[in-house]
C-alpha cells in the first residue's frame, strides 16, 4: 500500500482498479495528527452503476462454484490478515485513531470472521425435517440472494467489511462495497487483498466515496440485499427505502445508548473495570460503547469515587503508543457534537464530575489531532423521558452516572428506558439478579460481569428496538444474504397430502 499523497487511489470495479467517472477526490486524514494518508476518488452514480453491473454479470459463474471453492479465495485473505496483523493494525490505528491494540484487534476480528465464513463452507447448511407423510423428504436449502450492497463504518474499518462480505461471498453472492469516507485507505488495502487472491472479476467491487455513493447502492434496482452498519439516522432511512422495494431486503445494525447496570450485589472491582472499558475504549466510539452507568444507591458513592479517579487519569494520547488507552475522536465534527452534548447535559441539570473534554496543551500530543478526554457527570434519572443527554447517542466519551434505589426490576426499567437496544451489561454476584436482567433487558447483546463491548464473531451481533433489524454481521449475516427454500420431494407415485387434506379429485360423474 502506498502512503504517498500524490497518487490518487481508484475504485475497484470488475476486477481492476479504475478511476471511474467522477472528477472529485477526497483525502484520508490521520485523526491524531491531521497528516494526509492518501487521496481517493469520490464515487458517483455512474461508478456505482458500473460496479453493480459488474457484480450482476459475475453472479452466475460465482454462484456455480461450490461453497468450498469459493471459500478458497477467502482462505487466502485469512492468511494475509494473520501474517500482516501488525502492519494492517498500524494502518487501522493511523487512519481511525484507535489505540494500537485495538487497531490490531480489528484485523484479528476480520481474520476470525473470514475463518468462520470459509470454515462454514464445509459445515451443514440446512435442516432435514420430518414430514407427516412417510414417503416425503423435506429439507431446507439456502441460495444466495444475488448482489449484496455493503455500507460500512469507519470505527471497525477492516473487521466490519468482512462481517458483511465474507459470508456473503462464500454463500455465492457478489458484492458492491462502499467503505466509510473516513477510512478509504483501509478500503484500498482490502481491495488489494481481494485482487491478490485472483477472485473472478466482478465478484468483489469497491466504490470509494460519501453517503451519496452509498445511497446509489441502496437505490440500485439490481442490488438484492443491503447490509449497513452505522448511524441510526442513516440505517432507518435505508431500511425504509428498501422496504418499499418488494423483493429487496436490508439488514442494518446501528448505534445504542448502552448501559452498564451495577447492582447492590456487584463486585466493585469488576464493576469499575467493566465500566471504564465500556465507556472509554475506542474513545467511546463503538456502537456498543456505554454512555450510561446505572448504579445502585448502596454502592454508588464508592463506585463513583473509583470510576471518577480512573476517568481523571486514563491515558489519552498518540494511538500508536502502546501505553495509550484512548486515542482521538475520528473527526472535528464529532468533537463538536461531543461538546454540544456536554453542554446539553449541563443545561439538563448534570453535575459534572470529570471534564477533560478540552485537554490541556501538555496532554494533547499534537495540536492538529481531534483530541478530547472523558466527560463524566451525574444526573437524576428522569422517568418522563425528557432528558435527552441520557437517551441520545453521542459516540464519544460522554458518560452519565445515574443512581437508582430499589430492586433489580427498577435497574432494568432504567436500562430499558431508551429507544435503543444494542448492548448492555449487568454487574452482580447474585444469579437471580443476573437472570432477571437476562430475561428482561431489551438488548441484542447482553453481558454479565463484563464490559458491554468485545463480542466474538461466532455470536450473532445486532440490536433490538431502534438499534437494528436483521443482522448484517457475524454469524447471523447468513440469514440476510441467503434465501431459504423449503423443499419437499415425493418418493411415491401416489400423491398424499399433509394436514389430512384430501388428494382425491372428484368429478361431476
Ligand atoms: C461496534 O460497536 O461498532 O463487540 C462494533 C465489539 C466488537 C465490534 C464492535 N467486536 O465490541
Amino acid at each position: 500500500m502506498s502512503q504517498q499523497t500524490m497518487e490518487v487511489h481508484d475504485h475497484y470495479i470488475g476486477g481492476e482498479f479504475v478511476a471511474g467517472a467522477g472528477e472529485e477526490t477526497f483525502e484520508s486524514e490521520n485523526p491524531a495528527s491531521g497528516e494526509t494518508l492518501g487521496t481517493f476518488r469520490r464515487g458517483t452514480e455512474t461508478d456505482v452503476e458500473r460496479a453493480v453491473a459488474a457484480a450482476e454479470g459475475a453472479f452466475e459463474e460465482w454462484h456455480d462454484l461450490s461453497h468450498i471453492d469459493r471459500a478458497e479465495y477467502l482462505w487466502e485473505i485469512y492468511h494475509e490478515l494473520k501474517e500482516r496483523t501488525e502492519e494492517l493494525g498500524e494502518t487501522v490505528t493511523k487512519e481511525c485513531g484507535k489505540e494500537i491494540s485495538e487497531g490490531k484487534a480489528d484485523v484479528v476480528e476480520a481474520a476470525h470472521m473470514v475463518e468462520w465464513a470459509a470454515g462454514d463452507a464445509r459445515h451443514p447448511h440446512g435442516d432435514v425435517v420430518p414430514s407427516e407423510i412417510p414417503s416425503k423428504d423435506a429439507y431446507m436449502r439456502r441460495k444466495p440472494v444475488g448482489v449484496v450492497g455493503c455500507i460500512t463504518p469507519w470505527n471497525f474499518p477492516v473487521a466490519i467489511p468482512f462481517w458483511h462480505m465474507a459470508v456473503a461471498l462464500v454463500e455465492g453472492n457478489t458484492v458492491v462495497w462502499k467503505p466509510a469516507e473516513q477510512t478509504p485507505l483501509c478500503g484500498q488495502t482490502i481491495a488489494e487483498l481481494f485482487e491478490s487472491t485472483g477472485i473472478p472479476d466482478g465478484v468483489f467491487n469497491m466504490v470509494q466515496g460519501y453517503g451519496d455513493a452509498g445511497s446509489e447502492i441502496v437505490d440500485a434496482p439490481a442490488v438484492d440485499t443491503v447490509l449497513f452498519t452505522g448511524s441510526a439516522e442513516v440505517g432507518h432511512e435505508i431500511a425504509g427505502k428498501v422496504a418499499s422495494r418488494p423483493g429487496t431486503t436490508a439488514a442494518c445494525e446501528m448505534g445504542g445508548k448502552n448501559a452498564v447496570l451495577v447492582t447492590d450485589q456487584a463486585d466493585l472491582d469488576v464493576a469499575v473495570h467493566s465500566a471504564v472499558m465500556s465507556s472509554f475504549k475506542t474513545t467511546g466510539q463503538r456502537c456498543v460503547s456505554s454512555e450510561r452507568l446505572i448504579v445502585h444507591e448502596d454502592v454508588y458513592e464508592e463506585f463513583k469515587e473509583r470510576f471518577v479517579e480512573l476517568a481523571e487519569s486514563v491515558a489519552v494520547g498518540e494511538p500508536l503508543d502502546e501505553s495509550t488507552f484512548m486515542g482521538p475522536l475520528i473527526e472535528q465534527r464529532q468533537v463538536e457534537r461531543f461538546h454540544e452534548y456536554n453542554a446539553l447535559a449541563r443545561e439538563e441539570g448534570a453535575d459534572v464530575l470529570v471534564d477533560r473534554a478540552e485537554l490541556d496543551a501538555e496532554e494533547a500530543p499534537d495540536d492538529r489531532g481531534n483530541w478530547v478526554g472523558p466527560f463524566v457527570y451525574e444526573i437524576d434519572y428522569d422517568d418522563a423521558g425528557e432528558t435527552r443527554c441520557i437517551r441520545e447517542e453521542v459516540f464519544a466519551p460522554h458518560v452519565a452516572l445515574m443512581k437508582y434505589s430499589g430492586d433489580i426490576e427498577r435497574g432494568v426499567e432504567i436500562q430499558n428506558d431508551t429507544p435503543y437496544g444494542l448492548a448492555g451489561a449487568i454487574i452482580s454476584e447474585d444469579y437471580r439478579q443476573i437472570n432477571y436482567f437476562r430475561d428482561h433487558a431489551e438488548l441484542g447483546l447482553a453481558y454479565g460481569n463484563l464490559p458491554c463491548i468485545g463480542a466474538e464473531v461466532q455470536l450473532p451481533f445486532g440490536g433490538v428496538k431502534k438499534s437494528g433489524n436483521g443482522y448484517p454481521s457475524a454469524r447471523e449475516v447468513i440469514e440476510a444474504v441467503t434465501e431459504r427454500t423449503a423443499w419437499t420431494l415425493n418418493n411415491s407415485k401416489d400423491i398424499e397430502m399433509a394436514q389430512g387434506l384430501s388428494a382425491d379429485i372428484t368429478t361431476d360423474n
